[in-house]
């Protein structure tokens, strides 16, 4: 096993170094990392409510940026639905179809969204602009809460240590990029995360974890190319136990949800996961391509019916795509929460997922 360790020394790569001695290297002493942390990092007082300032115009921002080619997709179309007083004629809602499916809202929750509409503006002879605008944003919202009950418990409300985060999804939607997005927004947070490099196909993927570890300041542990993932987890878990460290992210290597083997290898991480760790997995996010569309919500179908246990959804590539319209049919079709939006390649290019701020980067 390798450990790497950005975290509070420079890197180290020097072979085979076990568990138990990383222990040793790294930490002694009680490391209490809890909603402690997070409150001391949210609190406000003074100059700190400027520097949340800034940080709410940052993540405005963000978002603003992410989703300015859905954006601009829709604003065309749906600028003719919303402009001046009119009465809801079927050709209008014909139009408001269309914009939606071009933004690659599903044809289903498109119905959805229209009969909602429809059924709210029913008894106006006339509507202004903004009473259809916001007809068509509060219907756009109620579809985007479906699956806000079913958060996972993050780390700051489970108990049991380390908190371990399963990362999955296809080739290249990603998956380590997000997790070099999450680790630095554990270290805001002043939580110390360790990187698993459980993508042992490829020694490049190794060197990718590595390479973001060393830039976020996070440890990572890895085996060699060609080792078994659920071994490289197995020594991740007993490391962060010893080192009392709170949370393991594991990089799992890209999958078609079609492969019934290398689908059967991710159970196989999941299962050694909770055989060594209580309660874990704790969190499996599923990392979907924005930019591959309807094809998104097919491979979340896929990979929630073989892992059984997918807890929410990171779609990453959101500011790719001007078909940012299927994060509303991915919250419709799928009973999964959507968790954050990836909207670059930088490491604080991630938006913690919220309807409202969804709704209002698209439509205004
Ligand atoms: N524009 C943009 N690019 C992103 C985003 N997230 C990831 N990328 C890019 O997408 C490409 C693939 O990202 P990776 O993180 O390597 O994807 P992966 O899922 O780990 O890939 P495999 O391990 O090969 O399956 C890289 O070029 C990333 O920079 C995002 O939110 N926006
Ligand atoms: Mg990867």
């Amino acid at each position: 096993m390798r450990i790497l360790g950005f975290g509070s020394k420079k890197p180290k790569d020097n072979g085979k170094v076990v568990a138990k001695e990383a222990a040793e290297q790294v930490v002694s002493g009680e490391k209490v990392v809890t909603q402690t942390a997070a409150d001391n990092c949210l609190a406000v007082s003074g100059s700190r409510q400027e520097e949340r300032s800034d940080r709410n115009e940052a993540v405005r921002s963000r978002w603003a940026n992410g989703l300015s080619k859905t954006r601009e997709r829709l604003s065309t179309s749906l600028g003719r639905v919303f402009l001046g007083a009119k009465r809801m004629s079927p050709e209008l809602f014909a139009e408001l179809e269309e914009a939606l499916v071009l933004a690659d809202v599903g044809v289903d929750t498109v119905e959805k969204i229209v009969s909602r509409v429809s059924e709210d503006l029913r008894r106006r002879e006339l509507s202004k602009p903004d009473v259809v605008k916001s007809s068509v944003k509060q219907a756009i919202i109620e579809i985007l809460s479906s699956g806000e009950s079913k958060r996972p418990r993050s780390i700051l409300d489970t108990p049991q240590r380390p908190y371990v985060s399963l990362i999955v999804g296809v080739n290249g939607t990603g998956k380590t990029t997000t997790i070099a997005k999450l680790a630095w927004r554990y270290k805001q947070m002043g939580i110390a995360p360790i990187l698993v490099a459980a993508d042992t196909f490829r020694a490049a993927a190794i060197e990718q974890l590595s390479i973001w570890g060393e830039r976020v300041g996070a440890d990572v542990i890895a085996h060699t190319e060609g080792s078994s993932p659920a071994a490289v987890v197995f020594d991740a878990i007993a490391a962060a136990k010893s080192r009392r460290e709170d949370i393991v992210i594991v990089d799992t290597a890209g999958r078609l949800h079609t492969k019934r083997n290398l689908m059967a290898e991710l159970a196989k991480i999941s299962r050694v996961a909770a055989a060594n760790a209580e309660g874990a997995p704790h969190e499996t996010l599923l990392i979907l391509d924005a930019t591959s569309g309807q094809n998104a919500v097919a491979q979340a179908k896929q990979f929630d019916e073989w892992l059984e246990g997918i807890t929410g959804i990171v779609l990453a590539k959101i500011d790719g795509t001007a078909k940012g319209g299927v994060v509303v049919t991915i919250a419709d079709e799928l009973s999964l929460p959507i968790l954050f939006l990836g909207t670059g390649e930088k490491v604080d290019d991630l938006v913690e997922f919220d309807p409202q701020a969804f709704a209002d980067a698209l439509i205004g």
